[in-house]
């Protein structure tokens, strides 16, 4: 697009300014408040879309879900206060999941500001900015011609040092001013090179350990990366583990791999990194999750030695003193690793094949009756195409995935776990909403809870709309597992208030019927025997398609039952 140099009103500048930065697809839930942002949208029916969607959570998460698949900022809209707040939640993901992303609120004209006018906020005060805010940076654009100036700003925010997001506050009367400010070029983020000096120390540490173990995790990894991080895996026979909900970033099929470094973790790999002697992170922010509570790395000196590599200064050193400290982009942390020359022989190559091994015996498990759910997640990897993309939100329903799912390396069609780190409900539907309408010919399968699912559950409306699901050879599938409860939080509740239950039930519609008067194929699942057809169907289906699953309430998590956490509770406490 040639830079504009004729005045045009700034809301189509605005949109100009996405189209050059490579933005082709928006979400949003529209507000008076931008109407010359979105008449700006009519300007260029083949070279953008507006995706408005039924909520703005929903919008804050499918623009979450572009970041995480795009790797640039994806790109949201919501209209003052009311629409600010619901998007909050997709906000509040992407920072704790360092996705890059820009929310664009739209608020009262400059000459009404500070009155508390209609639907006024300030959101300077309510996004942070802060290293435990929700945005990276929130600015407000008074002056229609620096508006290229802003928006050129909060892409290098959002995808520099550690990525996340950044809220643009849009004045509706700077939106409407007569601007002929140009078009900037395309940002490309700073990319921080780990320092020569701190890669010879890596090789040092780790020349000196007898049980290394690598943690791979948080954001800016492209394919690129990820190959060079196999690779050098490949060449000190290291064992690598996948941080909380970033199984994607290490094949789990690859003879190294050890497992996710998450929620219900294989209790054998907690052993393993309780006894490594040395722990090499590469990006992940080393949070509550991927450290069991900081326990499995005690807070704030490790009993292994630790490197933490990470892209933003700010989180090197905010829990940890770790024994190495590295500032580097992923992108080019892994390609600088694969560089380090290993010895002739390893003293650990053992202990990595131990550490597959026991990933691969994590996978059998007693069988369930009537639904088996780790079959069905097995039936998904066996049957879904390689480069499908797995979605899901909270609760315990996303056991089974992380645990019996093998993630592919991300590859140059980008990420296949879409799963919030910050345990955001309601995140699945939208992010396989958006990963559909991006990628038409990817399969996208969403595993929600039956909580999960009705927090965001009306973008099914989106998805048809739009014809996500069913433009391309990609199928989008919804799997609805419906315990009849918010069965997490009756699992806490039977751990320490047994048999009291309280606030945790659950009361549903007929999932099938609410997703046919959606525009969706469905179908019924109460036997493990009904799923592989069923998904099979699905798979073939010119539609999208929801299955839902009946689960017995009783079947907790992936490793034991209600009744089973019960009992243990009374007799801990006829015990005391
Ligand atoms: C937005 C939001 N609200 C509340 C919670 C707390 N929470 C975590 S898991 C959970 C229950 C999830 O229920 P469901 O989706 O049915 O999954 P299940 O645990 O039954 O498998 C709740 C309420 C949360 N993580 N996110
Ligand atoms: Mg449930």
């Amino acid at each position: 697009m040639p830079p504009s140099t004729f005045p045009r009103p700034a809301g189509h500048a605005l949109v100009e300014a996405l189209i050059a930065q490579g933005v082709h697809t928006a979400f949003g839930v529209p507000g008076e408040s931008y109407l010359a942002a979105l008449d700006g949208f009519h300007q260029h029916p083949d070279r953008i879309r507006f995706i408005a969607c039924r909520q703005e959570g929903g919008a804050a998460f499918m623009a979450e879900a572009q970041g995480k698949l795009t790797g640039r900022p994806g790109i949201c809209f919501v209209t003052r206060g009311p629409g600010a707040a619901n998007a909050a939640i997709g906000l509040h993901t992407a920072f704790q999941d360092s996705t890059p992303m820009i929310l664009f609120i739209g608020q009262v004209a400059g000459d009404q500001r500070d009155r508390e006018a209609f639907q006024e906020l300030d959101y300077r005060q309510m996004f942070g900015p802060g290293t435990l805010g929700m945005a990276k940076w929130v600015g407000e654009v008074h002056d229609a011609d620096r508006l290229p100036e802003y928006v050129a700003r909060a892409f290098h925010t959002a995808m520099q040092g550690r990525p996340g997001p950044v809220v643009l506050v849009l004045p509706e009367d700077m939106l409407t001013r007569p601007t002929a400010a140009p078009v900037l070029p395309r940002v490309e983020p700073v990319l921080a090179w780990p320092a020569p000096g701190a890669l010879r120390e890596v090789r040092s540490l780790l020349l000196a350990a007898q049980r290394p173990f690598v943690i791979v995790g948080g954001s800016g990894w492209d394919a690129n990366a990820c190959e060079a991080l196999q690779r050098f895996a490949e060449g000190w026979q290291l064992p690598v583990g996948c941080a909380f909900r970033f199984q994607d970033l290490f094949d789990n099929r690859h003879a190294n791999y050890a497992g996710d470094v998450g929620i219900g973790i294989n209790p054998k790999l907690a052993q393993r990194v309780a006894d490594a002697d040395l722990i090499l992170a590469i990006g992940p922010r080393l949070g509550e999750m991927t450290t069991g509570g900081y326990t499995l790395l005690k807070a704030p000196r490790p009993a292994q030695k630790l490197i933490h590599i990470h892209a933003g200064p700010e989180e090197l050193g905010r829990v940890y003193a770790a024994d190495l400290m590295l500032q580097s982009a992923m992108a080019c942390a892994a390609k600088a690793l694969e560089t380090l020359a290993p010895p002739n022989s390893l003293p650990w190559t053992a202990w990595t094949d131990s550490a597959h091994a026991d990933f691969e015996a994590n996978h059998v498990a007693p069988a369930v009756a009537p639904l088996d759910m780790a079959e069905v997640v097995k039936t998904i990897a066996r049957l879904a195409p390689t480069d499908s993309v797995l979605t899901n939100g909270a609760g315990n329903f996303s056991g089974w995935l992380h645990r019996y799912y093998r993630y592919p390396a991300l590859q140059h069609g980008g990420r296949t776990q879409l799963a919030p780190t910050s345990g955001a409900m309601g995140y699945g539907v939208p992010a396989a909403v958006a990963a559909a309408l991006l990628y038409p010919d990817r399969t996208v399968i969403n595993i929600a809870g039956d909580g999960d699912f009705l927090m965001t559950g009306q973008e099914l409306s989106t998805a048809t709309g739009y014809g996500a699901g069913s433009r391309g050879r990609g199928k989008l599938i919804v799997i609805v597992v419906d315990n009849g409860s918010y069965g997490t939080i009756r699992m806490h509740q039977e751990r320490d208030f047994p048999g009291r239950v309280s606030g945790s039930d659950l009361f549903n519609p007929d999932f099938a019927a609410l997703a046919r008067a959606y525009g969706f194929e469905a179908a019924t699942v109460a036997e493990t025997a009904q799923f592989e057809p069923a998904f099979a169907a699905a798979l073939a289906a010119a539609r999208p398609t929801l299955l839902h699953l009946k689960l017995d309430t009783d079947v907790s998590t992936t490793r034991t039952s209600l009744t089973a956490i019960r009992e243990a509770a009374r007799k801990r406490s006829a015990a005391s």
